[in-house]
């Protein structure tokens, strides 16, 4: 036992968790803790965006790229309270932030004391929070303060990764007690959980009996770093993957047994496999509305009539949606060396199969091929939203990462984009928040500084955070903005056009009573921030100033100018109860 500072520890905690970064914003309620971090700078790293949505989309886009967890730090009240949509994106897709928020100190504990949300508990930002991390902790000793770190890392790494909280009055920041240390917790990843024996080997009996067999899988392969498995599994039994976007580039999307993405803006071979299939094995993958066409049968998939195996290391998510004939609790890489090891143990040697299966497979991909190509070729102004997936693919390598935002922008990455390494592609998919994309990128570039980190964004969604520009020439990150610009937010007015007759109303930005299209001259306010800024306005311009920007080691923001009605061929369907959907552009839905 020795006699500590509650600063201290909690600096000397995030050394000893080899948190590397803590993406924070100052307020009265944290400068107790400023100062121990101070101390710990040259293993701990301070960076303060301008917005604390950026810092906690900061630290997500940190995970998702590294695997390693880092910080927010914010202040009481509004500043913490800032956090909540950063951390319901973290949350909804399974990714690890350590947020650290500061409370009132306990002696004024329901007095009502600046900032104190008290109505129904004392300094009560557990109950704000509580929806959006895996736990919110809220030591209110500095004895406590271990075990409750502790307690939390493990948390925010273990199972099914997500945020986690650490609630602290302020005065424990200052005060000191006799208190006992804690060891490090285990690491991410580092506890896996496997299947049954049974389990196994009835998969691999289903696999082999199966006709048209496909894998689905989500981000929880990309999670377990299963890569090599998942593609060892598919090539060895010959099986087709259809990936979520957070599960893209665990098996490289060029690669022939790709099926891509499935649902509304899926490719349609991947919605052919899903409906057509007699088995599918899921695994890290969910079946969101939007992975399952809302789940109308016959437009992506057929279960029950299609036997489903559903592994997941999340009993929530098996049979969320679909019972499935076997659900697994399970690590996606633990199982997928389970499955390859009892393949082995058969002598399975990964002669190709299925041949009629993959016949089918490659005439869906003709049709598919010949109806999208033309648009991949066209030159033309404004530019056609396919060319700008197709530069960005030909300019970037395969380690660049792209991280998106929420808009009609992500889906043609959804349709198009050819993820060829694992964690290449970052989306916010379950909740969708618009100030992802341009945030992300800059934890994504301090996980990966040597590697080209874009992002793909909609104008709409960068106006939500243009001191992302700060952030990156304060902090010299030298990350590309492709500012996707159709004048609206297309995505939604997509769905005025498609569903109330174009009645236009709040989806597009206009000035002037002639209502002129409006946007900032977004190149002209990059340069004010000081970083550099261009604006394409031609098709044949753009993947040479992207390529320029990726060279230049310099942040820097490309204003797109992107045809606005050009919309993503639809090859599945998704509903906003209670319209009935539009019927797929390409392709029809099939029942058995
Ligand atoms: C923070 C937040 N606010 C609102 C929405 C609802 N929403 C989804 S897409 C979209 C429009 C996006 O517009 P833009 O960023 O320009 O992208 P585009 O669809 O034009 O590619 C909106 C408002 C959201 N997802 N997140
Ligand atoms: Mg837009």
């Amino acid at each position: 036992m020795a006699m500590r500072k509650g600063g201290d520890l909690i600096a000397e905690f995030l050394v000893k968790e080899k948190i590397p970064y803590v993406f924070g914003i100052c307020g009265h309620g944290n400068v107790g803790l400023l100062n121990s971090l101070y101390d710990v700078q040259d293993k701990v790293k301070l960076v303060s965006p301008r917005h604390e949505q950026t810092a906690v989309h900061m630290a997500d886009g940190f995970f998702r790229v590294s695997h390693q967890p880092a910080a927010t730090l914010t202040s009481t009240g509004p500043g913490s309270a800032n956090l909540i949509m950063g951390l319901a994106v973290a949350q909804t897709d399974s990714s690890a932030v350590f947020s650290i928020t500061a409370n009132v100190p306990t002696s004024q504990f329901n007095r009502g004391p600046f900032q104190e949300l008290n109505l129904h508990h004392q300094a009560d930002f557990n109950n704000v929070i509580k929806p959006v991390v895996k736990r919110s902790f809220q030591p209110t000793r500095v004895e406590m303060l271990p075990l409750a770190m502790r307690q939390a890392a493990s948390t925010m790494t273990t199972g099914r990764p997500g945020p986690v909280n650490l609630d602290v009055p302020y005065n424990l920041f200052m005060e000191s007690a006799e208190v006992r240390e804690e060891p490090a917790s285990d690491a991410f990843n580092t506890r896996r959980s496997g299947a049954s024996e049974e389990d196994v080997e009835r998969t691999v009996d289903w696999l082999m009996a199966a006709q048209r067999p496909a894998i689905f899988i989500g981000h929880g392969v990309t999670l377990s770093e299963a890569e090599k498995e998942l593609t060892a599994l598919a090539w060895r039994l010959s099986i087709p993957v259809i990936s979520s976007p957070n599960g893209m580039g665990c098996l490289d999307m060029r690669d022939k047994l790709s099926l891509g993405f499935i649902g509304r803006n899926g490719a349609f071979p991947a919605n052919q496999a899903g409906r057509h299939a007699d088995l599918v094995l899921a695994i890290g993958a969910r079946f969101d509305d939007r992975s399952a066409s809302s789940w109308m049968p016959g437009y992506s998939w057929n279960f029950p009539h299609t036997k489903l195996i559903h592994v997941d290391v999340d009993h929530a998510e098996i049979g969320r949606n679909y019972p499935p004939d076997m659900g697994i609790l399970a690590d996606a890489r633990a199982f997928l060396r389970q499955l390859l090891s009892a393949l082995d143990r058969r002598g399975l040697s990964g002669e190709p199969r299925l041949k009629a299966w993959h016949k089918t497979i490659a005439d869906w991909r003709a049709e598919w091929n010949a109806f999208i190509k033309p648009g991949f070729e066209t030159h033309s102004m404004p530019i056609r939203p396919e060319r700008i997936v197709a530069d960005c693919r030909k300019v970037l390598p395969d380690d660049a990462i792209i991280s998106l935002d929420s808009g009609i922008h992500h889906n043609w990455f959804m349709q198009f984009w050819e993820a060829r390494r694992p964690r290449t592609m970052l989306n916010t998919w379950g909740y969708s928040g618009m100030g992802f994309g341009p945030s992300s990128i800059l934890g994504a570039k301090l996980a990966a500084p040597d590697r080209p980190c874009v992002s793909i964004c909609g104008d709409g969604g960068f106006t939500m955070v243009p001191h992302v520009l700060c952030t990156a020439a304060e902090y010299d990150i030298p990350v590309v903005w492709v500012v996707w610009n159709n004048f609206a937010w297309a995505a939604i007015r997509d769905l005025q056009y498609a569903y109330f007759d174009g009645r236009e109303y709040g989806t597009a930005f206009y000035r002037g009573p002639n209502k002129e299209q409006y946007n900032p001259d977004f190149a002209a306010w990059a340069k004010a921030a000081g970083v550099e800024g261009a604006t394409v306005t031609r098709s044949q311009d753009f993947a040479g100033v992207l390529e320029n920007a990726v060279a230049s080691r310099r942040p820097t923001l490309i204003d797109v100018h992107v045809d606005a009605d050009i919309r993503p061929p639809g090859t599945g369907a998704w509903e906003l109860p209670p319209i009935r959907p539009k019927e797929p552009v390409f392709g029809k839905p099939w029942r058995p």
